[in-house]
């Protein structure tokens, strides 16, 4: 019988199991059913800030995404290499000139708002960053706001209003550090729409969620 071997493994991911940019990127590997090898950086101990990283991300940051040759780091970067890449679908960025902006609009909210906000709360509730706690749980507040008002009438967030539609890599940038807010004391109590959102992101074909952290006591 003749025997077949998998073609080597060309995707290697730089990342850290309790970070939600690296998670983002974990989530459309799964979803495109992607194979990678997963490499932890110690953050703790500081081996993002090493040579040997820094030569793959001068900002020493994770995730860093290899594919072959090619070196990439920024999550929403290697979201849209991913998609571009290996989506035949063309679903998770679609090329038609309103949706691509409307998915470019909610990347640009993951690096600004989300980041300022929730991310920032979490940083300092997980790991004691000398950051403005209370500045970020205001930010969190209207963003969240935002977002539950723009998913009232919508199942995705780069989506029309009232059509049916799919997950774009939006969805991925913002669900991580959305899903994990409440672990640096944000609550989406108030968000019902942002709820089941989420819930609809984690019925995706290959989500694996990030590692759960302790909560903020209230
Ligand atoms: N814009 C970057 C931000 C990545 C980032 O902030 N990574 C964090 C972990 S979640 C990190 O590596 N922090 C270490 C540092 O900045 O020194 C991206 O989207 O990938």
């Amino acid at each position: 019988m003749p025997t077949t071997t998998n073609p080597p493994i060309r995707l290697r991911l730089h990342r850290h199991p309790l970070s939600g940019h690296a998670h983002r990127v974990e989530l459309l590997l799964r979803m495109l059913d992607l194979p990678y090898a997963a490499q932890d950086v110690d953050l703790l101990a500081g081996a993002h800030k090493k040579p040997e990283f820094l030569a793959l991300n001068p900002f020493g940051q994770v995730p860093v995404l290899q594919d072959g040759d090619l070196t990439l780091f920024d999550s929403n970067a290697i979201l849209v290499y991913l998609a571009k890449r290996y989506d035949r679908s063309g679903r998770w960025l679609p090329d038609d000139a309103a949706t691509a902006a409307h998915v470019q609009q909610w990347l640009s909210v993951a690096a600004g708002q989300l980041v300022n906000g929730p991310s920032t709360a979490r940083l300092v509730t997980l790991f004691k960053a000398p950051l403005d706690h209370d500045r970020a749980l205001a930010i969190s507040g209207q963003l969240f706001g935002v977002i539950d008002r723009h998913l009232a009438t919508r199942d995705f967030l780069a989506a029309p209003e009232h059509q049916p539609s799919h997950a774009t890599i939006a969805d991925l940038a913002i669900y991580s550090y959305t899903a994990h807010a409440p672990e640096g004391g944000v609550s989406l109590e108030a968000f019902s729409h942002l709820k089941r959102w989420l819930k609809r992101v984690e019925a995706l074909p290959g989500f694996v969620p990030m590692q759960a952290s302790p909560r903020l006591a209230a």
